[in-house]
């Protein structure tokens, strides 16, 4: 049973990686028979959910708009954990991300139907499988690619691709930054996914990671050691969001104005406080936004999205 706001299973795989759902209760519908999980349906008691709302208004977003030289009907989101949707399973949590996207884009006279689609999953690294132990579907993009080509990608979409920070968090807690090595890494598998898309015609828009509360973060990782410690995730997402930026992708958004309010480079508490209120949720780890943060993250891509979109109608 749950106890004190979280299960240690939840806990220790919380710290193991960002998969958050993957073992227990998540599924992508669309998935080829040979890559299907095993799945063991959950049935799980929904409690009411208490929504932290937010007043921060963030700035327009950096948006470049001569990436696109022709109308997108279709926008297909590829992240992970954070954008993963579980509200068609049973036990899965809900996500509010890609809908407040699509929300954004459907109320945007001018622009047209523009579908979007959740492609998310759960673990999806960049460079690193997370936990081979884990009963993950796939370990990283490399692995999804096929899938995503194959089955989700088609001309003319557009991909918006959320970088996923389980590369930098996954290091070694001894390092406090990631090596020029991995962000490099990192850089170059990215760019050659924007190459492989654009070669089937499907442009590719970057997002820079969110960030993370490093005191909840800390909270949970410190539960299992001797000696506590500051483990300064923040410090390692920026250095990631730096190599973006200092690169040839096109970062979509490049930040997310609002998240740390009072300049301390952490994460505001009030985006990551009680991510899943289910009986049996996800821990508070510190890395996946609640309610409020998915809130914030969906407003801020929108906005990007629209203005990028309207510009080439
Ligand atoms: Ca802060």
């Amino acid at each position: 049973m749950r106890s004190g706001g979280r299960t240690l299973a939840a806990t220790v795989a919380a710290v193991c990686c960002l998969a958050a759902c993957a073992s227990e209760h998540s599924v992508v519908q669309t998935w080829p028979a040979e890559a299907a999980p095993t799945t063991t349906t959950t049935t799980t008691t929904t409690t009411t959910t208490t929504t932290t709302t937010t007043t921060t208004t963030p700035p327009e977003p950096i948006v470049e708009t001569d990436e696109l030289s022709q109308p997108i009907e279709r926008v297909i989101v590829v992240g992970d954990s954070l954008l993963f949707d579980g509200r068609d399973l049973s036990g899965g949590r809900p996500n509010e991300i890609v809908p407040t996207i699509a929300r954004h884009l459907a109320a945007t006279p001018g622009l047209g139907a523009v579908e979007v689609r959740n492609a998310a999953l759960p673990g999806l690294a960049v460079k690193h499988a997370i936990n081979p132990n884990v009963n993950q579907y796939l370990d990283t993009l490399a692995d999804y690619l096929p899938v995503l080509l194959a089955e989700l990608v088609r001309p003319g979409d557009l991909v918006v691709l959320a970088v996923s920070t389980i590369d930098v968090i996954v290091m070694m807690d001894d390092e406090p930054l990631p090596s020029q090595e991995l962000l490099t890494e990192i850089v170059d598998e990215l760019r050659r996914w924007r190459d492989l898309f654009a070669a089937v015609g499907a442009p590719v828009a970057f997002v820079a990671p969110f960030g993370v509360n490093d005191e909840l973060y800390d909270e949970v990782k410190n539960t299992f050691v001797d000696e506590p410690k500051r483990y300064g995730l923040s410090a390692r997402l920026r250095a990631l969001g730096d190599a973006l930026r200092d690169s040839d992708l096109f970062l979509l958004v490049d930040g997310f104005p609002g998240l740390d309010a009072d300049g301390d480079g952490s994460g505001e508490l009030s985006f990551f406080v009680d991510y899943d209120t289910r009986v049996e949720g996800w821990p508070d780890d510190g890395i996946h936004p609640n309610r409020s943060g998915e809130t914030l993250y969906g407003d801020t891509v929108g906005r990007a999205l629209v203005a990028l979109l309207i510009d080439a109608v």
